[in-house]
This record gives C-alpha cells, sequence and structure tokens, in this order.
C-alpha cells in the first residue's frame, strides 16, 4: 500500500483545493528542472481590517491560524511577529514531543497533540520529521521513582503507553549508558513512554504557515504590536509599527512577550519569564536511540537525524528576557551528561542558544477567554510550549470559530488562579526548576 502521504497527493480531508505549486507534478519539475522553488508563504500588504489577529507567528499562532481556515472556514486572519515567524520558542526548544504528564487534563490534552503529530506530515502534505524513538526519564532516587510510578499509573488509566522499567532494560534501550551502581547519581529505573521522540521544528512552523497560507490567510513578519484598541471592554483594533488593523478579535499566542500584551488591555497574567538554555554537538553515527532525561541531573539529551546531540537544561534561576548562552551553563551541562554518559566526553559543542519560558504558579498554560471582550490567551507555556502546538491550535481555533470553550481546555482557565484550581504539572516537567 502507498504511505499516508502519497495516497493523499490531490486529495484533500477538508474539501480545499491544493494549490498546483504543491502538486506531485510540482515536485518532480523543481526538484529535477531548475525552475525556482515557490515561496511557502506569500507576503501581503497589511489590510486595514482582517476578523482575527493573532500576535505570534510561532507554532501556536500558525497552528491557530491554519485549524481555523482549515477546519472552520475562517480565513480573513492575520498572524503578526514583530520578528521572523519560528525566531522565538518554537526556533528555540528541543523539539521534545511526549504525552506522559502527571495531570489527567494534562495527559489527555498532550496525548491529542501527540496524535495530531502522527498525522501532521500528511495533513499538511509536508515532511515534519516526527520519530517517534520513545523517551526515557531517569529515577535516580526513591522520591523521583515514586513519582515515576504514579505518572506511569496516570498515563495508563488514560490509555498512554508509558510504564517504569528498571536499570537492565535501560541500558537494553541505550547500552553505553552507565547503570552501574558506583556512579554519584546511580540510575535506579526510569518511566519508558514509547510514543514520545523528537520532530523537525522548523518544519512544524514552515508546514503550518504554508497550509494557513494557501488558504487565504496573512503572515506579517516584522510587525510587532504596539497598543490594543478598545471600546468599553471590548477589542476594535490592533495597533502595529505598519499601521492601524480593525479587529473584534485577538489572540496572544506570544512566549517571553506574553505579560506585556496582556497589559496592553490590563489583564494581569501570573507569569514570570525565565531564560531556558540548551546546547548542540558536531553530529556523530547515530547511537542514541531514545530521548533521555534525568531530573536530577537537570538534563535532557537526544541525537537528532543528522547526528548532533541536542542537550537541554533546566531554566535560569532568575527572571530575565535574555537569549544568549552563557559558558557557566555549558560546563554544568556537559558535566551532567557526562555523568550519564561518559563515553562521549570527545565531543564538541557547536552552538548553544536560549529561548523564553513563561511559566505559571502550577506549570500549566493560560487558555481561552480574558475579562476583555475579543482579547484571548494562548500564553504560559513554560517548558511544554513547542509539544502542544497542535492541540492548542486545533482547540484555540474551535473556542474562536464557536464561542465555546472546548472541554480539553477548559481547565486551563485565567480563572483558576483566583479560583484555587491549580492544575499541577511541576512533577512532570523535564527537569526540575
Ligand atoms: O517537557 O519534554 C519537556 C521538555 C524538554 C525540554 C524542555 N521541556
Amino acid at each position: 500500500m502507498a504511505p499516508e502521504g502519497i495516497r493523499l497527493l490531490g486529495r484533500q480531508r477538508d474539501g480545499w483545493r491544493r494549490p498546483s505549486r504543491y502538486s506531485a507534478f510540482g515536485l518532480v519539475r523543481h526538484g529535477l528542472g531548475r525552475a525556482e522553488w515557490p515561496r511557502a508563504w506569500q507576503e501581503h500588504d497589511l489590510s486595514s481590517g482582517y476578523d482575527v489577529v493573532i500576535v505570534g507567528g510561532g507554532v501556536h499562532g500558525l497552528a491557530t491560524a491554519y485549524y481555523l481556515a482549515a477546519n472552520h472556514g475562517i480565513t480573513n486572519v492575520a498572524v503578526i511577529d514583530k520578528g521572523y515567524i519560528g525566531g522565538g520558542g518554537s526556533g528555540r526548544n528541543t523539539a521534545i514531543i511526549r504525552s506522559n504528564y502527571l495531570t489527567p487534563e494534562g495527559v489527555r490534552f498532550y496525548d491529542r497533540s501527540v496524535k495530531l503529530y502522527e498525522s501532521l506530515s500528511a495533513d499538511l502534505n509536508f515532511n515534519v520529521m516526527f520519530s517517534q524513538r520513545g523517551h526515557l526519564t531517569l529515577a535516580h532516587n526513591d522520591g523521583s521513582l515514586r513519582t515515576m510510578r504514579w505518572r506511569a499509573e496516570v498515563n495508563k488509566l488514560e490509555g498512554i503507553d508509558s510504564e517504569v522499567i528498571g536499570p537492565e532494560d535501560i541500558k537494553r534501550l541505550v547500552p553505553f549508558m552507565d547503570v552501574s551502581t558506583d556512579t554519584r547519581y546511580p540510575i535506579l529505573g526510569a518511566l519508558y513512554h514509547p510514543p514520545g521522540g523528537i520532530i523537525r521544528h522548523d518544519a512544524v512552523v514552515w508546514g503550518y504557515a504554508r497550509g494557513a497560507d494557501a488558504r487565504g490567510v496573512h503572515i506579517h513578519q516584522n510587525t510587532e504590536l504596539v497598543g490594543i484598541e478598545t471600546v468599553g471592554d471590548r477589542v476594535v483594533g490592533a495597533l502595529t509599527n505598519r499601521g492601524r488593523i480593525a479587529t473584534p478579535v485577538i489572540v496572544n499566542c506570544t512566549a517571553g512577550w506574553a505579560t506585556l500584551v496582556a497589559d496592553m488591555v490590563g489583564v494581569r497574567l501570573p507569569i514570570v519569564t525565565h531564560p531556558l538554555q540548551a546546547a548542540v554537538t558536531e553530529p556523530v553515527k547515530p547511537f542514541l536511540g531514545p530521548v533521555v532525561v534525568s531530573g536530577t541531573l537537570h538534563v535532557y539529551v537526544s541525537q537528532t537525524d543528522r547526528g548532533e546531540l541536542v542537550f537541554g537544561a533546566s531554566t535560569d534561576p532568575y527572571p530575565s528576557y535574555s537569549m544568549r548562552g552563557s559558558l557557566d551553563f555549558t560546563e554544568e551541562l556537559a558535566g551532567h551528561v557526562l555523568e550519564l554518559m561518559p563515553s562521549i566526553a570527545q565531543l564538541r559543542v557547536l552552538r548553544q542558544w536560549a529561548g523564553l519560558c513563561d511559566i505559571t504558579p502550577d506549570f500549566s498554560p493560560v487558555m481561552g477567554v480574558t475579562p476583555v471582550g475579543g482579547f484571548f490567551v494562548d500564553v504560559g507555556w513554560g517548558t511544554y510550549g513547542f509539544k502542544a502546538g497542535p492541540v492548542a491550535g486545533e482547540a484555540m481555533a474551535e473556542l474562536l470559530a464557536t464561542g465555546t470553550t472546548p472541554e480539553n481546555i477548559a481547565g486551563f482557565d485565567l480563572a483558576r488562579f483566583a479560583e484555587g484550581r491549580l492544575v499541577g504539572e511541576k512533577g512532570a516537567a523535564a527537569v526540575g526548576h
């Protein structure tokens, strides 16, 4: 049987007709000939009005625009970004996808995202390189082993493939891992989550941008929101560095700047922004299968399809908007990686960077309506944002199109902080914060 992506060529699930530049013939012509590749999304003049203005051209903003158009036929939509699309958190994460959370709400929500990621290449007709190579969260002490068991049981009750495994099974999955008992941080077990893995983050951003653009959405890069106009308690316009846009709906899909955008309409968000640093090594032959996470050592490691090792850490301990890496971070991170994998001591680190994480008191996002009519939020993603892009976009699009909050995001509303209904996900953070 032909693979799903090929069988889908030439027909669409939502009745939309693909522009000819995306046809199988176009692919061959551009692949073999000299014709220039078409741009994946177009540039447009800023219209004087849109039905919806989405602030933030990362995976959340673009997925929201894509599902508004694809699932609800709402296409008079602008996505604005003060830089270039995918230049914020969507381009600065470590591209880990998983659904092995701690709360039932979290598990169900992230599982829907994994499902959407599984069919995303076919849905967007764009290879997002989702590699479900498994995800291991190591436990180095009794306390974390207990949390892994707890997570495994909640996961199983929700139908998610997760189990606690011992050092021998870990060694089988990652043969060069030091699982001996005479190390500083002996490995007692791990939460093993086979559907987890990594993805090509740029491809996800570009795929959603291309799909939204082809359905009529306008993507405006280098377009900064500088103010929001309201009449009474309703949004009526977005003020940008390129001019005013009349609009009844603004969706805040930013990371790092979420509180500043919300301040424009007087909505206070319980968010503190911390940098999160990561680094990548030179490429080597494939030797690491699953993603490996150690909360105790504050580190996660995966090997990309190109062979590089990607490392990440916990957030920097102080609030900041800095997106620069630091030498002390890299030294500490490298030391922790070597505790787990002493044999990679000769690998050279090529690059390091930081992204901004908007952290809420319960480590869960803030999604949905706000006290200001027409001002919606999809923010506060802490260290989980990239993996949630598809489900967040799908749910936000449904909310905007129907006016009804979908059940899978109802628990993440802003009012929960005032009403004491927190959705505590700190225990499922990749690493301790
Ligand atoms: O939640 O899997 C995660 C994660 C990895 C890096 C930062 N967060």
